[in-house]
């Protein structure tokens, strides 16, 4: 299916938008931004917004944040048409991560479009972050998988947190993880772990190439970031590519 013919099928509104977005940009791309200044992370971000359908945060590396980041980053937004994704890995008991979400300095769900779960503390850490985030219209993405080397986010811990997602249909829009895990249509899958150069990076990240990720494996978004903004890199040229290469193998996995 098209990513459009998928987007009229999501009842969240979030996902409806996150694909309405690809379509009309042409780009399954997200850009993983793990830049520690506030400089760099709106120059790479204004540079890189018109080849990207969704922004991957992580908004406490920033060692200069304050609240007029978020004015600047919506503005960015608003001109290029993406969506926030603060990759904040809420781990902890539903009514800890309640504040963790809503509270404290970077009051995440104000701004992010979407945020992403460990499944390891059982439901409660969704229906936690769904009393906040759903009256909100926001989306929760489940870690099912993850990209570097020894994950223990594998066999009966993925099929568990896919049954985890199908029990909370209406706030949980889909998976972190390498491949595309249910035969249906009704989730979203963002792999991480994604780089056309090299294929590690001495920390435990392993990279795949965006065919791999989109053609085999069925996945619907690349999270890339050094890839893209890594030393002495071109971003825009970087992103042109990233973009060019995983919108290719979308369209050779649906036959056009
Ligand atoms: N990230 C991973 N792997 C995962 C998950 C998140 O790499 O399994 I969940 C994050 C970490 C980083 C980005 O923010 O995705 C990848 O960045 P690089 O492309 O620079 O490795």
């Amino acid at each position: 299916m098209t990513y459009s013919e998928r987007a009229t099928k999501f009842t969240n509104k979030v996902a409806r938008e996150l694909f309405e977005i690809v379509e009309r940009k042409k780009t399954n791309l997200a850009l993983a931004l793990d830049v520690t200044t506030k400089q760099e992370f709106l120059n790479i971000t204004d540079s890189v917004g018109p080849y990207i359908c969704c922004l991957k945060t992580h908004i406490d590396i920033l060692v200069d944040f304050d609240d007029e980041l978020i004015e600047q980053l919506k503005r960015l937004q608003a001109k290029h048409s993406f969506l926030i994704f603060e990759d904040r890995k809420f781990a902890d008991i539903g009514n800890t991560v309640k504040h963790q979400y809503s509270q404290g300095i970077y009051k995440i769900s104000e701004w992010a479009d979407i945020i992403d779960a460990h499944s390891l503390p059982g439901d409660g850490i969704v229906s936690g972050l769904k009393e906040v985030g759903l009256p909100l219209g926001r989306g929760l993405l489940l870690l099912a998988e993850m990209s570097s080397k020894g994950s223990l986010a594998t066999g009966s811990y993925t099929d568990a947190t896919v049954e985890m997602a199908q029990r909370h249909k209406d706030f949980v829009i889909g998976f972190i993880a390498g491949r595309k895990l249910l035969m249906n249509d009704d989730f979203v899958t963002m792999t991480p772990g994604v780089g056309l150069d090299v294929t590690k990076d001495g920390l435990g990240q392993q990279y795949r190439t965006p065919r791999d990720v989109i053609l085999e494996s069925g996945s619907d978004i690349i999270i890339v970031g050094r890839g893209i903004y890594g030393s002495g890199k071109d971003v825009i040229a970087e992103a042109r590519r990233y973009r060019d290469v995983g919108w290719n193998a979308y369209e050779e996995r649906i036959g056009k």
